[in-house]
């Protein structure tokens, strides 16, 4: 779709001071996806202490079948033990604990053995006061339990390594109405680009961008598709990017869910797409008035 249209602004209108911080809260995987039976670096990456507290003073791996352990990196003031499928570090003293303000990567390397599919690693984070438990597996895509264990997505050999997506939304549209947004976060592995998306319930879907011309916000479609760098989050919001759905063909609940289809393309020009549920909310999740509110108020023990 080329044409330079353009919506007003109110459609999309509300809170968009949704979570700038938010990104790092759970005990997750560097690198989320790796292919069946290769060498993979299991680093799990700390971004903060437990609720309350100043410090991490240890960490205790639950490793899945299907990732046989072949190595654990040591780490400098800290005690490495493996037995069985379990593998911690603890600090030998208060000193060498990983402050709340910094991150640190504790890994594991081995080997995957498991069949393509998601496996989930369960990480026990002890701190000064308290701990953490990041064992839930969610129950469904979409599902956001308060503790999820770390999840790496195994891939078949020679397969297009999935975009993340996470916190994905859409707004709610009332009957008459005839055009909403979908929101989310892309976190691509390598080198692409969002190039279109189609939904049921709506004629058109497009992505779109925000741009000030002279004092008015305008919002037109991204005729190369957004960018998605390696690795890097890039967000869509209702006050920047995001998937534009007009010509709704049915009134969009709260309550229910979207399919929504993106399509991208990777560097080689190879194409490829991936279909969400995407929940309907009246505005971005966790409230979005505060930012990095939507993980804060999750910490409690
Ligand atoms: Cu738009």
């Amino acid at each position: 779709m080329n044409r330079s249209h353009f919506i007003r602004m109110s459609l999309l209108a509300g809170t968009s001071l949704l979570a700038a911080g938010a990104a790092v809260a759970h005990v997750t995987l560097a690198e989320g996806s790796a292919t069946a039976g290769s060498d993979y670096a299991a680093a799990f990456r700390v971004g903060h202490a437990c609720k309350d507290a100043k410090s991490t003073t240890g960490l205790t791996v639950r490793v899945p079948a299907g990732f046989a352990v072949q190595k654990a990196e040591p780490r400098d003031g800290w005690t490495l033990n493996a037995t069985g499928s379990e593998i911690s570090w603890k600090a030998n003293s208060p000193q060498a604990a990983l402050p709340a303000s910094e991150k640190a990567q504790f890994i594991v390397r081995g080997k995957l053995d498991a069949k393509p599919g998601p496996l989930w690693f369960k990480v026990l984070q002890t701190c000064d006061v308290g701990s953490a438990d990041w064992a839930q597996i969610p129950a469904s895509d979409t599902a956001k339990p308060e503790f999820p264990a770390a999840r790496l997505m195994v891939l078949a050999p020679g397969s297009a390594a999935p975009v993340e997506v996470s916190d994905a939304w859409v707004r709610r549209a009332v009957p008459g109405q005839s055009g909403t947004g979908a929101f989310m976060k892309l976190k691509a592995p390598e080198a692409m680009r969002l190039v279109g998306a189609s939904t049921p319930v709506a004629g058109v879907a497009e992505v779109h961008e925000m741009k000030m011309e002279g004092d008015t916000m305008k919002m037109r479609p991204l005729s190369q598709g957004l960018e998605l760098p390696a690795g890097q989050t890039v967000e869509l919001t209702p006050g920047g990017y995001h998937l534009m759905l007009t010509d709704l063909k049915q009134p969009v609940n709260v309550g229910t869910t979207v399919p929504v289809t993106l399509r991208f393309v990777d560097a080689k020009g190879v194409a490829s797409e991936q279909t969400l549920q995407v929940p309907v909310a009246i505005g971005a999740p966790g409230g979005g008035a505060a930012s990095g509110g939507e993980h804060q108020h999750q910490h409690k023990h």
